[in-house]
């Protein structure tokens, strides 16, 4: 069931992130931090932001961010994107703060699932969020990539949503959710979003932001690797199988153990593993000799001798004399 699947033959050409002609508006130049104002669009003379990113964790312009690397990156195709963090969910009002984006809004639910980020395993209260100014929990309501893309729909019904990081990800297709000891449907289906884009989102995210600015329907955009949505008939050449009969309970292989060397694993299939076990024997004849030099390319490194050293050669002196 876990057995490894050849995946060398899927096709793996991509287009080259720096090939895309940039955007028009690039000319208004990188932004020393993407506005969260309007205020600030207005200080970067900018009348509206093409992309929104609504994110649950705050924004900090920092490559571990979720929101920066994929703002940034859009950024650098000439977009103006600005950034709604941890808005008060409770109404549709904060989400308009920036205005309406003319291409889209990317929501994200932060770095990490918001119910990890807000409950412990023994489902209590986190005491802390390592992603919020002061380290204060509460400033994202749970399953926030469904609140938010909730409220970007209510304050513009017609602006496409591109869900995206790692609650989208890991939920975008029906998944046992542990909080609730459910099934949950997919993520896909209980927010709204238009597409789901799952895992590392570069690339993604870019074609897509250029095909809407191309005026391209999102509806037609079904075609781009690493996406989710939703669709409402099965398209010609493709068919449905039940999952029960798919997925039968049958033999699972055992999975690799991690911290085995290379040499273990090959010994465990009979092989041996001629660089390590070479290495080995090389070690074993200095023990034996007691000299490192067995090997003739292997020469003791020219330094100074430490004060270990000398404290060593004393206490070998002493013992010698007093044995
Ligand atoms: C570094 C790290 C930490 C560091 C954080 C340091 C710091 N200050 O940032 C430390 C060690 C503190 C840490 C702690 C914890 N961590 Co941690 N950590 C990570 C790690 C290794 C990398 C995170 C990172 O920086 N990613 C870089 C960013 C840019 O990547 P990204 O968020 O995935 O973003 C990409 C996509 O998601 C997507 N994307 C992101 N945003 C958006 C937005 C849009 C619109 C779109 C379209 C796409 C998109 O594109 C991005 C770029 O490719 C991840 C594992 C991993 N490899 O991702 C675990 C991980 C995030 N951690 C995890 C956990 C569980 C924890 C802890 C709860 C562990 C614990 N039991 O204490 C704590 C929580 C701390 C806290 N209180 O908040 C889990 C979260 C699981 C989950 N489902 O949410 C992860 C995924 C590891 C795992 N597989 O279990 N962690």
């Amino acid at each position: 069931m876990n057995a490894p699947v050849d995946v060398s033959f899927f096709a793996r050409a991509a287009k080259s992130l720096t090939s895309y002609r940039k955007y028009w508006a690039a000319r208004f130049g990188t932004a020393k931090f993407l506005p969260t104002t309007r205020k600030e669009m207005d200080a970067l003379g900018w009348d509206s932001c093409d992309i929104i990113v609504v994110t649950g964790d705050a924004y900090v312009d920092h490559p571990s961010f979720g929101m920066s690397v994929i703002g940034r990156m859009l950024e650098g195709q000439g977009f103006r994107v600005g950034i709604i963090a941890q808005p008060d969910w409770q109404s549709a009002e904060p989400f308009k703060a920036l205005g309406k984006p003319n291409l889209f809004f990317g929501v994200t639910a932060g770095n990490m699932d918001s119910m990890i980020n807000r409950y412990t395993a023994d489902r209590k209260i986190r005491s802390d969020d390592a992603y919020t100014p002061g380290d204060i929990g509460g400033s994202r309501p749970d399953r926030a990539a469904i609140v938010y893309s909730q409220r970007c729909k209510e304050a513009w019904n017609d602006v496409p949503i591109i869900l995206g990081g790692i609650e989208g990800s890991l939920r975008r297709i029906a998944h046992y959710d542990y909080w609730s000891d459910k099934v949950r449907r997919s993520i896909v289906v209980d927010s709204k979003c238009d597409l789901l884009l799952y895992g590392n989102a570069e690339r993604a995210i870019v074609e897509i932001a250029h095909r809407l600015a191309a005026k391209e329907p999102v509806q037609q955009i079904t075609d781009v690797r690493g996406t989710a949505y939703v669709r409402r008939e099965t398209p010609e050449g493709w068919f449905e199988i039940n999952s029960t009969s798919v997925d039968e309970p049958g033999r699972v292989e055992a999975h690799v153990n991690p911290y085995l060397m290379v040499s273990d694993q090959a010994k465990a299939n009979g092989a041996t593993c001629a660089k390590e076990d070479e290495a080995k024997d090389v070690a074993k004849a200095a023990e034996a000799t007691g000299s490192p030099a067995v090997n003739p390319a292997i020469k003791p490194l020219p330094s100074c001798p430490t004060r270990r050293w000398f404290r060593a050669r004393r206490s070998r002196s002493r013992r010698a004399t007093t044995r």
